[in-house]
């Protein structure tokens, strides 16, 4: 898959994610890229709709073009098959809008020419009411070693800077976790760097450098982590990550009420279990989110379900 591709599809999804968060009953098929043979594949589809919540009463709402696409309620063996011969309902003018009356299974696809077999085909579940999509992490008796994206390791991957969003998205971070980072020796390293090089990609300047993999990194202090490869090029290529690090006490808190912003002197977590002179500590009383919080921490607050971060990275690789 492309990465132009990639990116597209991940970015919808993303999208989908944040729009389910709030209540709402409309749901606007595939965001702004609509109904269409999508350039993902299957993929699309099912990707944004794991990222919503279908309860009776909310509407579905395809948008196309008239003349080229359609949208068809199907049975689920016609919508396995692809068999558009006798569907349940036909709609051929976007915007399309379908209201689910009754819970279970939905199937939809599109009617025209091949574009089921491509892609165009929707299956949603819809429940009675809607619940809380805030994720629920899951129980742990003790510190958590994560392994930054997991058996893709750390390197230029092509989903770029989400790629490694989608990797924290919904994990809870807490002081005593551990990084651990796998690389190639010599090909890639870890640069422990402030925000402003972490937006910047700066690699002149970093608070701690580790280039022996794997690197392990221990997690010391709350509030905001940056991490980057100061291999030319590797950063701005997306190889790079900002996780939001929390006491264990205020697990249960979304991220954003306990985001801290990174202060310039804010200590290199794992480096050292102490600050440099003269710079605070830690700072854990709760402050308000700021604009310029990391993206862990604003997309945290978002609610991530692990159906999306398995699908996201999936489509990713
Ligand atoms: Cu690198």
């Amino acid at each position: 898959m492309g990465r132009e591709l990639t990116i597209a599809i991940l970015a919808i999804a993303v999208i989908g994610l944040l729009h389910s968060t709030a209540a709402q009953k409309t749901h606007v098929v595939g965001e702004f890229l609509g109904w269409l043979v999508p350039p993902g594949g299957n993929y699309t589809y099912e990707a944004w709709a794991a990222t919503q919540h279908f309860a009776v009463g909310d509407l579905l709402v395809f948008n196309f073009t008239d003349g080229d696409q359609d949208v068809a309620r199907v049975t689920k063996e016609a919508f396995n098959k692809c068999n558009s011969t006798d569907p349940i309902k036909l709609m051929t003018t976007s915007p399309a809008n379908f209201t689910l009356d009754t819970t279970g299974e939905y199937y939809f696809i599109g009617t025209k020419d091949k574009h089921c077999e491509l892609g165009q085909k929707l299956a949603i579940n819809v429940t009675a009411e809607h619940v809380s999509p805030a994720p629920s992490p899951a129980p742990r008796s003790g510190p958590v070693t994560y392994v930054v994206g997991d058996k893709l390791g750390w390197l230029v991957l092509p989903g770029g800077e989400l790629a490694y969003e989608a990797w924290a998205y919904g994990k809870t971070f807490i002081v005593g976790d551990t990084l651990v980072f796998n690389y190639l020796n010599g090909s890639h390293d870890v640069a422990v760097v402030t925000k402003a090089n972490y937006d910047s990609c700066n690699t002149s300047s970093t608070l701690a450098l580790f280039t022996n993999p794997p690197t392990r990194i221990t997690l010391n202090s709350t509030g905001a982590n940056f991490f980057i490869c100061t291999f030319t090029g590797h950063c701005a290529g997306g190889q790079k990550l900002a996780i939001n690090v929390t006491s264990g006490s205020t697990a249960a808190t979304p991220p954003s009420s306990t985001a801290t912003p990174p202060s310039s002197g804010a200590p290199p977590p794992g480096s050292s279990a102490n600050p440099p002179p003269g710079s605070p500590t830690s700072p854990n009383t709760p402050s308000s989110p700021t604009p310029e919080g990391s993206a862990a921490a604003s997309l945290g607050a978002a609610g991530l379900s692990a159906t999306f971060l398995s699908i996201a990275l999936a489509l990713l690789f």
